[in-house]
């Protein structure tokens, strides 16, 4: 399957229909493969021939048909509710009664009529048969160890797959003696390898695994047929609970290492730099093959934070199948995420993970969600964790099927994971796994579990191991003889061992993060402090070739007649060489880069039209809703614009994700405004500005953050530059607030062509898109061009002349000039900060240096004290005051006072600030009446 079959019946116009799952026809075709999908009067008229066939009387034909009715009937609610009598909990607490419409009393069969013949027609496999044995197949298919949740599926294909796998007199779980004894084994090494660290390590934090062991050959068997079924590339995502496990057993990171990373040593972050994290959240990468098919698979380091890493693991591989192409491409990349139950089930992130699977830009044909349901989280039980019956059930919200199984059933799991791949590479669906288990000791191994737990401890105490559940089964049945589960126990252990020994003298291999599609790329070897620019101008004709795909309207494509002028003033700006504005050096910028061989890739809501009607990269024909997107034009272009759906968290995590696996791909978010971004505030302090610095994975991740005061009240206004800047240290992002479209170009251009990234949060312009003052002319993207940390005055006094500068970011420049040049100043200077961090102390003190006059200077912002940048400034000024040995000692503040709500509501107010802290800004008033209130 290829990427762009993904939601394709969604991007083929605008049918309010097409956006919704597909009515699911009951064909003909359907109902003669299902007997149970035919009309009663069908159903009826075939039993009653059947019998008739016979040489039934009357009578007889009529009791058949009846008969043939109310079985299909029963068949249907075990399909639908089989689950819910399935033997699923391991121990045993969790009562649930058989539901009296699965007793065949409720369909009308007692006594004798349970064994009478009944004409099924080829449902459950078989022609006829009496509704005592049809209910022993039922009860076997549905109720075992392995409970479906499906027939919420529209897709009568996808119900039919299911059913095949589940259904039928023959249907069983079946392995090899060779394949019960690899999961067998699989399961030991689980056990024993918690059961080695619980010993070396005593009084570690290690989340084990322990009464969850079924999960690893579970996981191996993705892998496997995974494999088979065309898998090249899996990425894991999962928590801490049996992280060490997956790493060792799975994943394959080599004991030693992991041993050795218990010791305390020799984790490599600091090898290179960065701060490290904890054990049980750090990822890994290696190969494992089977059947000599070789798959790649990698394990997201994620932060404490439960599931945030759902989106992270999404938006990586979508960026791994993009890199692919091809009708293979999601096929061979598979997401695969572990959840805990309550996790699962309380984490809103879930939803909007579930909600991406089926999205153009977003799908990524399925994820595999295996959920640890160990039946607590904490300390915390399931009644009180959720409100729906099991912690899967907002995976339905996709008509994803679901495998309820029991934990101490390897097989059951195995099998589960099995028919979850095959399903997965049939459908490219999302499917889950609900493994009910338990969990052996506390939330962690020095955690007393019965504060809380002390029944279901009770029982825990009681119960057998896993392995020891399923030995004596394969002991039972003659697969394994009585010493064979010891005796792999004992080898296990001895070499582990020997790998603890090892681990002493371990030294882990250099770091690998600038591997593979990273190489060419670093860690910036020049302090933050310095300019670090490169080359971003482009020539002319460059400009002018990508200006005629901007302005080109296809002679198919009927435009809006108000995107027309739009567009015929696009073409008005290369003619004269002037009053290029924001969309169009933002457009200039992805068109120049796309022509340089990068991807490009926005995502954001309503980001192709943009929120303020300004950026049109989508026409939408006005006859027929279809789109056309200019800068796919450019020649061997990989341009996106998504509009995404309204998620903050999850939208964000994805680019995220998407930019880890992609440093060749401009990969942009944009907040509606720039405040929603608060939504999203897990990805951004735990992945884009620490990310780096736990885990060394470098990102080079735009964020688009519409803000400014303009009036619209305390929710659109501000951006909260505070809290970017407050998490800036040790060069960790970049945080700007251009006020001219060239700036914005080169800023943009020089993300892609430096040899580092870092991620780079951009205050954006609302009122300035369309501000005429704020426009470049060609020559300020061509030529010697580049991106500026200062900009100087429009029109201000020369440097000597200077007695009050004003320091200021973004649009409030604008209006500081406009007063400044009204009231005839000519001492002040207004110089503009576009690159807030790094912060460009050395053009500043240089340009202060030059500043003889200088009496006062001033930080001007429209933000409350504190709010904006004040806070992050103040000092860093003071110290170039004093570094340029002017007469200014401190920075004065001019700004509104400090303010529980970001912006006022009410649009005389705001004027009335605004106006204040300008004139107070340039000295213009006596009055600070915020200052004043700022105590
Ligand atoms: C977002 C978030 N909130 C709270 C926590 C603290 N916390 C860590 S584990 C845990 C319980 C998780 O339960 P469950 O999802 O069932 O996983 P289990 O530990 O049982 O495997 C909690 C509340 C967290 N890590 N992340």
């Amino acid at each position: 399957m290829d990427l762009d079959s993904i939601g394709s019946e969604r991007e083929q116009g605008p049918s309010w229909a097409r956006a919704h799952w597909p009515v699911v026809e009951l064909d003909e075709v359907n109902a003669g493969l299902d007997p149970t999908l035919m009309t009663i009067e069908k159903v009826a008229a075939a039993a009653g021939a059947a019998a008739a066939s016979e040489g039934k009387s009357s009578a007889e034909i009529g009791q058949a048909a009846n008969d043939s009715i109310c079985a299909m009937m029963l068949i249907r609610t075990y399909r639908v509710r089989g689950h819910l009598a399935a033997n699923l909990d391991p121990l045993g607490l969790h009562k649930r009664d058989m539901p009296e419409d699965l007793k065949p009393e409720y369909h009308g069969f007692t006594g004798d009529a349970l064994d009478r013949p009944v004409w099924l027609g080829g449902a459950l496999g078989l022609k006829q048969a009496s509704v005592r044995e049809v209910v022993e197949i039922l009860r076997r298919n549905y109720c075992g160890n392995v409970g479906l949740e499906y027939m919420h599926i529209n897709d009568v294909a996808e119900r039919r797959f299911l059913q095949e796998r589940m259904e039928g007199r023959d249907a069983e779980i079946r392995f090899t003696p060779e394949g019960k004894q690899s999961i067998l084994q699989k399961v030991i090494e689980a056990e024993q390898w918690e059961r080695f660290l619980a010993r070396k390590y005593v009084g570690t934090k290690r989340f084990g695994l322990d009464g969850g062991e079924s999960m690893i050959p579970a996981l191996e068997s993705v892998i496997k047929y995974g494999g088979q079924y065309g898998v090249r590339e899996i990425v894991f995502g999962m928590a801490h609970r049996g992280r060490l496990n997956v790493l060792a057993n799975v994943m394959a990171k080599p004991y030693r290492a992991i041993f050795s990373e218990f010791a305390g040593g020799s984790t490599n972050p600091e090898d290179v730099g960065g701060s490290g994290d904890v054990k049980y959240h750090l990822g890994t990468s290696s190969d494992r093959e089977f059947d000599g098919i070789q798959v790649h698979m990698s394990l997201v380091p994620n932060p404490s934070h439960l599931e945030a890493v759902d989106p992270v693991v999404l938006g990586k591989v979508r960026a791994l199948q993009v890199h692919r192409g091809g009708s293979e491409a999601v096929g061979a990349v598979l997401p695969v995420l572990l959840h805990g139950d309550a996790a699962f089930a309380g984490q809103g992130i879930v939803a909007e993970c579930f909600g991406f699977s089926g999205i153009p830009g977003y799908g990524t044909g399925g994820t595999i969600h295996y959920v640890i349901n160990n039946q607590v989280g904490f300390t915390t039980s399931p009644q009180f964790a959720r409100s729906s019956p099991y912690p899967s059930d907002i995976a339905k919200s996709v008509q994803a099927p679901i495998l309820h199984v029991n934990g101490d059933d390897p097989e059951a799991v195995t099998f589960a994971c099995k028919l979850a791949i095959e399903y997965r590479q049939r459908f490219h669906r999302d499917i889950v796994i609900d493994m009910w288990c338990y969990r052996r000791f506390g939330h962690n191994e020095g955690d007393e579990p019965s504060f809380t737990q002390p029944l279901m401890y009770a029982e825990i105490r009681k119960h057998p191991p896993v392995s020891e559940l399923y030995g004596e089964r394969l002991r039972a049945e003659g697969v394994i003889d009585p010493a064979w589960a010891e005796a792999r126990a004992g080898e296990f252990t001895a070499l582990l061992e020997n790998e603890f020994e090892a681990a002493k003298s371990y030294l882990p291999n250099k770091a690998d993060w600038f591997e593979g599609r990273w190489s060419g790329l670093g860690r910036p070897d020049t302090p933050e402090t310095e300019r670090r620019n490169v080359s971003t101008s482009v020539d002319e004709n460059t400009l002018r070739e990508v200006g005629r795909i901007l302005t080109a309207i296809p002679e198919s494509l009927a435009v809006h007649k108000t995107l027309q002028r739009i567009i015929e003033a696009k073409s008005a700006m290369f003619v004269s060489g002037e009053g290029f504005d924001w969309a169009t050096a933002e457009a200039l910028a992805f068109g120049t880069l796309l022509r340089e061989g990068c991807g490009v890739r926005l995502s954001g809501q309503d980001s192709a039209r943009g929120t303020f009607s300004q950026r049109h990269a989508a026409w939408v024909d006005q006859r027929d809703g279809h789109k056309y997107i200019p800068l796919t034009q450019v020649p061997g272009a990989r341009f996106e614009v998504r509009d995404s759906p309204l998620s903050e968290f999850g939208v964000l995590g994805y680019e995220y994700g998407y930019s880890i696996a992609d440093p060749r791909t401009l990969v942009l978010w944009e907040a509606q405004f720039g405040d929603f971004a608060n939504g999203a505030q897990v990805i951004i302090d735990q992945f884009i500005a620490a990310g780096e610095a736990k885990w060394l994975r470098a990102s080079g991740l735009v964020m688009l953050l519409p803000h400014g005061y303009e009036g619209q009240g305390p929710e659109h206004s501000s951006a909260r530059p505070e809290r970017f800047l407050q998490l800036c240290g040790e060069d960790n992002m970049q945080v700007a607030y251009c006020t001219t479209p060239a700036n914005y170009f080169h800023l943009l251009r020089r993300q892609m062509h430096r040899d580092f990234r870092k991620p780079l949060v951009i205050m954006t312009p609302k009122s300035l898109l369309r501000h005429k003052l704020a426009v470049s002319s060609l020559a300020d993207f061509t030529g010697d061009s580049h991106f500026k940390r200062l900009l100087s005055d429009l029109g201000g006094p020369a440097d000597e002349a200077v007695k009050r500068l004003v320091l200021c970011t973004g649009k409030l420049a604008y209006e500081l000039m406009e007063a400044r040049d009204k009231a005839e100043d000519h001492n002040t200077s207004i110089v503009r900060i576009e690159q807030l961090y790094p912060f460009p102390s050395e053009p500043l003190v240089a340009r202060l240096a030059r500043m003889a006059s200088l009496e006062e200077v001033v930080w001007a912002q429209e933000e409350p004290q504190n709010q904006g940048y004040w806070n992050f400034l103040d000092w860093r000024i003071e110290r170039c005051l004093a570094e340029a040995g002017v007469r200014p000692k401190r920075p004065v503040y001019a700004g509104r006072a400090a303010s529980a709500s970001p912006a006022t509501g009410l649009a005389k107010r705001h004027a009335a600030e605004q106006a204040a802290l300008i004139a107070d800004a340039l000295g213009h008033s006596r009055q600070a009446p915020a200052q004043r209130k700022a105590g």
